[in-house]
């Protein structure tokens, strides 16, 4: 009953379809962008059912005048932000508000005002002065709604932004999750319930990403979708302009080199813009500049009546292609080999919000670390980090939240449906970064149960018809004789902890225990294979010599258990290697985790352990062996 109300609203209609575009917001001469990051007013609503700021529609009024509220940063999690446990661990709709000034030069006839949301966890409903204008569903992708029309409404009125915000997991959701209540009264209090999660991280709530305001005018370039490819010198840019708000309208595109010259134009909405010369995206240590991007200008002229719109939109393109073989990832037709990371939104205190000394840092660490790759595991993150990623060439695996599938009801058709519009979603979200080289639908489903093999099918078909340019993946840990996803994806992805959850302190079946590994799924499916988890859990100062789990000699000694097959491999078909993983980071609590999970290469506050150095010597070496090292660099000590 609680979760039915819980969730009553969470379970609105979500729009399946996409008829628009969700470009990143960028300032040009015809956009402006106010970001309403900062102090925002919230309050958790504690009432016994969840309920009440539904039912007293809080929205109407300031959220002050309808009881306490507390400061709460956004982008943030919420839950580290105060000493209240109740609050870390709260289930159910909080509530934030903020108040903002609008530009009066925005509310004009011939502009849009939009509110865009970057991301919140995981169900959220937006008023803008007490009028609903959106909802949306999804922890980790953006959402937006127009709001000048209401605006303009009332120009004396203040721009008050009240975000509802439920972290409730379902099984129908992404990641799944389940409500426990507990009846029995001996041992819990009235309306006791727990949420049960299947995936290895905590399930941080609240504003994650940034809120913006931005505008375009009437008419506005709605999306832009590019597809590049090259011949011998030539490169090619495939584009197609969506425009909305004008009937008729004229279009120009530019393609502009770094120095900002005018390499290709047109005046059509979709075609082809050759490049000569072309200076192609390469990843980092594959060449010596590597994320070379060129500028999309789209200048967008249209006419309404007297009214003429004219709007522009700067598109960062990088010109690469990506190609599979049975044995081999080709980037501008030469083979890759991921040497990388697996992350995590993660940190003290913001939680996954977005941080920007945070994220700098890790981009420093993994410059350092010697690696070009990393995975999105376990949820797609903040499009500012792809945006890093295609500038400084870290090649992405960018995975969707279907983190913990395990439960067969979580196979269905409403589960499935929810599958692909979040599919639709990401690959709206970011088809055009060239950092972007492969999707990954989920993460270690239950792959062995039946419905899989139609879940799977139906998911990546899906996929691969959104973009047929990039190969699609599913994550998998499960015996490949019982896999009913592996068929259908382009690569094999395995995660493995041999030596770890099981035959625990015997490090020397590792090699054997890989190798057959390797040879099984090769042998059964003839694709390329990227090691997608590997590690140990090591508490950062903790030692023992002859190694014990747990120290930091025994992570180390895993890593260099599993390279020594890695190396024999990659000559053959295994495509890269992905430590799990790059950071430690926070999980529920459980007897199997120390304050979270430790398989962190770096600690949470980004200390090195003495694995981060085994890895840094094999990444360059691996780098040296198989890219061409930038000219500031030289191996083995890049900085
Ligand atoms: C896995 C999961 C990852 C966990 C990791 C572990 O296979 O994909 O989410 O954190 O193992 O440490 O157990």
């Amino acid at each position: 009953m609680m979760l039915r109300v819980l969730w009553l609203f969470a379970a609105f209609d979500a729009a399946l379809l996409l008829d628009t575009g969700m470009l990143f917001p960028r300032e040009s001469s015809s956009r402006e962008v106010k970001a309403l990051n900062g102090l925002w007013a919230f309050r958790a609503d504690r009432s016994p059912n969840r309920n009440q700021g539904f039912e007293r529609a809080w929205y109407k009024s300031s959220l002050a005048e309808t009881g306490p509220v507390i400061d709460m940063p956004v982008p943030a999690s919420y839950n580290d932000i105060t000493q209240d446990p109740t609050l870390r661990d709260f289930i159910g709709w909080v509530w934030y508000e903020r108040e903002v000034t609008v530009p009066a030069r925005w509310i004009t006839d011939g502009l849009r005002v939009v509110l865009r949301v970057g991301s919140a966890h995981y169900y959220s409903v937006v008023w803008v002065n007490g009028v609903k204008v959106t909802e949306h569903e999804g922890g980790h992708l953006p959402f937006e709604a127009e709001i000048g029309t209401l605006l303009r409404e009332d120009p004396t009125m203040p721009c008050r932004i009240t975000i509802a915000v439920n972290n409730t997991l379902t099984l129908q959701t992404l990641p799944p999750g389940t409500i426990q209540y507990m009846n029995d009264r001996t041992r819990y209090p009235d309306g006791f319930f727990v949420q049960n999660i299947n995936f290895d991280f905590f399930n941080y709530a609240g504003i994650h990403r940034p809120v913006l305001l931005y505008t375009t005018p009437k008419a506005y370039v709605d999306d832009i979708t590019v597809v590049t490819d090259f011949l011998d010198n030539t490169g090619l840019v495939r584009y197609n302009v969506s425009v909305q708000g004008a009937s008729s309208a004229t279009v120009k595109v530019t393609l502009m080199d770094k120095g900002g010259h005018c390499v290709a134009s047109s005046t059509e909405p979709s075609g082809v813009l050759k490049v000569v010369d072309v200076s192609l995206w390469w990843p980092y240590l594959m060449h010596e500049s590597p994320g070379y991007l060129y500028s999309l200008e789209v200048r967008l002229m249209a006419a309404d009546g007297s009214s003429t719109y004219e709007d522009v939109y700067a598109l960062p393109v990088g010109i690469r292609t990506i190609n599979v073989t049975s044995t081999q990832f080709l980037i501008n037709n030469k083979p890759f080999y991921f040497h990388g990371v697996n992350k995590h939104e993660d940190a003290d205190i913001r939680g996954k919000g977005l941080d920007w000394p945070l994220v700098v840092k890790d981009f420093n660490l993994i410059k350092w670390l010697g690696a070009n790759s990393f995975r999105t595991s376990h949820y797609p993150y903040a499009e500012e980090i792809l945006q890093m990623c295609d500038r400084h060439g870290i090649v992405v695996i960018d995975e969707s939240p279907g983190v913990g599938i395990k439960d067969i009801r979580s196979f269905g058709n409403a589960s499935l449906t929810h599958h692909l519009a979040v599919m639709d979603e990401l690959v709206r979200r970011d088809k055009n970064h060239p950092s972007v080289v492969m999707w990954s639908v989920a993460n270690e489903p239950a792959a062995e149960m039946n419905p899989a093999e139609y879940y799977f099918k139906t998911v990546i078909t899906h996929t691969k018809a959104l973009d047929p340019t990039r190969p699609v993946t599913y994550v998998t840990c499960s015996n490949y004789a019982r896999d009913k996803g592996a068929p259908f994806v382009d690569v094999i992805c395995i995660n493995s902890y041999f030596s770890w959850y099981h035959d625990q302190g015997h490090l020397e079946v590792i090699p054997l225990q890989l190798n057959t590994q390797f040879e099984d799924w090769y042998g059964k499916y003839k694709k390329p294979i990227i090691q997608s988890e590997y590690g140990a859990d090591a508490v950062a100062g903790l030692h023992n010599d002859p190694p014990v789990m747990f120290t930091e000699e025994y992570q180390k000694e895993v890593l260099q258990n599993y390279h020594s097959v890695f190396d024999q491999k990659r000559k053959k078909y295994v495509i890269g290697e992905l430590i799990w993983n790059f950071a430690d980071f926070m999980t529920t609590q459980g007897i199997l985790r120390v304050v979270g999970n430790k398989k962190g290469i770096f600690t949470r506050q980004r200390q090195p352990k003495a694995a981060a150095f085994i890895l840094k010597e094999r990444y360059w070496r691996l780098a040296n062996e198989t890219g061409t090292l930038p000219l500031w660099t030289k191996y083995p000590c890049p900085l």
